[in-house]
């Protein structure tokens, strides 16, 4: 019996966690002999958050497992993909597809859709973030303000769109990467000093562990800087500037102040990290006020979810679908070298790139065939790496 308020995987994988019009859907389907009716049902969204042009996809490597051992073909961008909502001459485009019997994976659609909106939501908004501090240590420290959960979730999506670190073991052993993060200020408060804490920190922490000191506890950051420094002299990594907002009258003035104070006794290795209500907003401001990394937590964690719909757009390989959705089994096609993307049939043939006449690239591979794995699903290092060589093409195309 579970404690907590989740669901178990075989929950899910059962299709427990459904929306009950999809039980009743099969229900009536079964019961008038509908349940051979093969479809293609296609995962489309409207629109991005926040006026974005551009998301990351993830959530594939979940569906496909969520899919698994059901007798459907799944087809989608591979995990980590940029994605956007409507192709080159706005045509919607779908992100993936399934086919087959409809009655094999009515009941998945919800946790199907939950996969992919969720997790897109925060892998797009630590991609958006990387962009802006493109050569910034990123550290995601949002999983205290989720459900812990889904914090395996919440740390992969972060390290996939493009962060460095994540802070909780669990994020970072399904990653495969030791966790990054400094220390709380509740060990200096039961301390009762910041000496004797860093002091601590530096004899008990293991030398792998970066001696980053939090520097806004009792006194002013700058003093508590200087203070670090002279106890940690060259083993100071960094300083931690988590400012409380009743002190954060000009963040980007306190960053300056704690960089010259440091540099100009000569400690011109000591790393900024800034933490605390960091944001697409206020990032680029911080870089430019010379931060060299941050912990970022509800901005991305909390970062507006995809609306991902599903949509059949094929029965028994005749095109059909609802109004405001556009018919027949599709291919999206990408121009490498312009990243334009153009949306085409199933049936037609490959389009060229309507600006550099290059051939374009399929982006909707199988990913389950008749219910078996049909590729290997790639590790979060691969698939971030997939996320690294696309940013830098949006960078030069979009920035
Ligand atoms: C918070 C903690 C989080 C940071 C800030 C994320 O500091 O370090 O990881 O903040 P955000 O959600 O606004 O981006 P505190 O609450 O001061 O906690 P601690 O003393 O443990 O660092």
């Amino acid at each position: 019996m579970k404690i907590f308020l989740i669901a178990s995987d075989e929950e899910i994988k059962s299709g427990y966690t459904t929306d009950v019009y999809f039980e009743r859907t099969e229900k009536i389907l079964k019961e008038k002999g509908m349940d051979k009716v093969n479809v293609v049902a296609e995962v489309t969204t409207g629109g991005l958050p926040e006026g974005k042009k551009w998301g990351i996809l993830t959530g594939v490597i979940e569906v496909a497992k969520l899919l698994e051992g059901y007798k459907v073909n799944f087809y989608s961008m591979p995990e980590g993909s940029v994605f956007r909502s409507n192709d080159y001459y706005g045509i919607r485009e779908p992100v993936a597809f399934i086919e087959g019997p409809y009655i094999e994976f009515c009941k998945l659609e919800t946790p199907l859709l939950g996969f992919l909106c969720q997790s897109s939501g925060v892998s797009t908004k630590a991609a958006h973030i990387r962009i802006k501090a493109w050569k910034s240590l990123l550290i995601a420290f949002g999983a205290r303000r989720m459900h812990p959960a889904i914090s395996p979730m919440l740390d992969w999506a972060s390290y996939i769109g493009g962060f460095d670190g994540v802070s909780t073991l669990k994020g970072a052993s399904v990653i495969g990467m030791e966790p990054m993060g400094t220390m709380p200020h509740a060990l200096i408060i039961v301390f009762g000093s910041q000496l004797e804490a860093w002091k601590s920190f530096d004899e008990v922490m293991p030398e792998k562990v970066p001696r980053i000191m939090l520097v806004d506890t009792f006194w002013d950051e700058k003093l508590e800087s200087l203070e670090a420094a002279k106890l940690l002299k060259d083993k100071l990594y960094g300083v931690r500037l988590d400012t409380p907002s009743s002190r954060r009258g000009n963040m980007k003035e306190i960053i300056k102040e704690v960089k010259w104070e440091l540099e100009s006794r000569g400690y011109k290795n000591v790393k900024i990290i800034v933490s605390g209500g960091v944001n697409e907003d206020n990032i680029i401001d911080y870089v430019e006020a010379g931060a060299d990394g941050f912990g970022v937590g509800t901005s991305v964690s909390n970062a507006p979810t995809i609306d991902f719909a599903l949509d059949i757009v094929e029965v028994n390989g005749k095109p059909i679908s609802k109004r405001g959705k556009f018919s027949g089994k599709k291919q999206v096609w990408r121009c490498m070298n312009c990243f334009i993307d153009i949306v085409k049939l199933w049936s037609e043939e490959i389009p060229k790139c309507p600006k550099c006449g290059k051939e374009m690239k399929p982006m909707l591979i199988d990913f389950i065939k008749n219910g078996s794995l049909s590729r290997k699903l790639p590790t979060a290092k691969e698939a971030r790496e997939y996320v690294l060589k696309q940013l830098e093409i949006i960078k030069k195309i979009e920035y």
